[in-house]
Formats: structure tokens, C-alpha cells, sequence
């Protein structure tokens, strides 16, 4: 009777986990990438859409001063190459930052 109990609490709770884990997996990866072209106030709007039309991209944060793009992206669904290409189709060829 116990385990009984105890069986209908701990079902739930591994699935729980699992999904939480699955989750987890897809991993969220940030990338600074150096961006080149950006000459006005204008091209970091560009170059954030651009990026954010990748699939798997989550966060773009673009600054016209310091010519970067930081990217956060699950790695998952998109490669850094992904990135970089993108921009570069857009006219704004770019390159990861080490
Ligand atoms: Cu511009």
C-alpha cells in the first residue's frame, strides 16, 4: 500500500525531469560576432533583424560603436556559420569574435 502511493508520486516527477533535461539539452550558446558595413545609426536595426530571421535565434544584441553583434542561439537549431552567412547575404559580413 505504501509503494502504491508512492509509485503515483514519483511518475509524475520523472517526467517532469525528463522534459525539464530534454530541455536543457538544446543548449543556448551566446556568440560575439565583429561586424563589418555598419556605417549609420540604421545598420544595427539591419543586422539584429537579419540575425533574428536565423532559426534558433533567441537574442541579438547589436552595437553600432563597438561593431558587434552578440547572439545568444540554440545550438541546436543554428551554427555560428549560420550567423556569419547571414549577415554577409545582408551586405554586412561578420565574424566571430575570439
Ligand atoms: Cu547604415
Amino acid at each position: 500500500m505504501k509503494e502504491k502511493s508512492m509509485a503515483k508520486f514519483t511518475i509524475p516527477l520523472v517526467l517532469g525531469s525528463l522534459l525539464v533535461s530534454s530541455a536543457a539539452m538544446a543548449e543556448q550558446k551566446t556568440v560575439a560576432l565583429a561586424v563589418e558595413n555598419m556605417y549609420c545609426e540604421a545598420c544595427p536595426y539591419m543586422v539584429k533583424k537579419t540575425i533574428e530571421k536565423v532559426s534558433g535565434v533567441s537574442k541579438v544584441t547589436v552595437s553600432f560603436k563597438d561593431k558587434t553583434a552578440v547572439v545568444v542561439f540554440d545550438d541546436a537549431q543554428a551554427r555560428v556559420k549560420d550567423l556569419t552567412n547571414a549577415t554577409t547575404s545582408a551586405g554586412y559580413p561578420s565574424t566571430p569574435k575570439s
